[in-house]
């Protein structure tokens, strides 16, 4: 029974398809799914509760993926996603509503560019699990490791 789908349901339906045939590529679950490598928060100054979070994410997947946020468990802990830009100089940060990461693409989150905003941040962990919100609503756990400046 083999069915001749579009790429796009194709991939919707990659899982259905590999329960059936016992393909070896199934994927572990329906839903959409980025890739985050590299994730950590810079350690904030002694004394403050704002710092940055930086990550790589790669979308392996045939359809384009927004994130319209990060949530996290942290007591007191709220993120928002910025970008820096230069203008005559001057470095500033504007606040981004969605990040989109285009299909067999990946996308820095690093200094001088995208990056995560931490505000009420302790810094009293290892690390701390932020949870990416996808546009529809899905969301990805992912693990940021605390660094200090001098790691990065
Ligand atoms: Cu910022």
């Amino acid at each position: 029974m083999v069915r001749v789908l579009g790429p796009v349901v194709a991939g919707m339906l990659a899982f259905l398809v590999a329960s059936c045939d016992g393909g070896s590529h199934a994927r572990q679950s329906l839903g959409p799914t980025l890739a985050f490598d590299n994730a950590w928060v810079r350690a904030p100054v002694a004394g403050r509760t704002v710092t940055a979070a930086y990550c790589e994410v790669t979308n392996p997947g045939n359809l384009p993926l927004d994130i319209i946020g990060f949530d996290s468990d942290h007591p007191g802990l709220r993120v928002e996603i910025h970008e820096s830009t230069e203008h005559d100089g001057m470095m500033r940060m504007r606040r981004l509503e969605r990040v989109t990461i285009p299909s067999k693409a990946t996308v820095y989150f690093a200094p001088g560019g995208k990056h995560l905003m931490l505000f009420g941040f302790d810094g009293a962990a290892a690390e701390v699990t932020l949870a990416a919100t996808l546009d529809g609503g899905e969301t990805l756990p992912v693990v940021f490791a605390i660094r200090s400046e001098q790691h990065r």
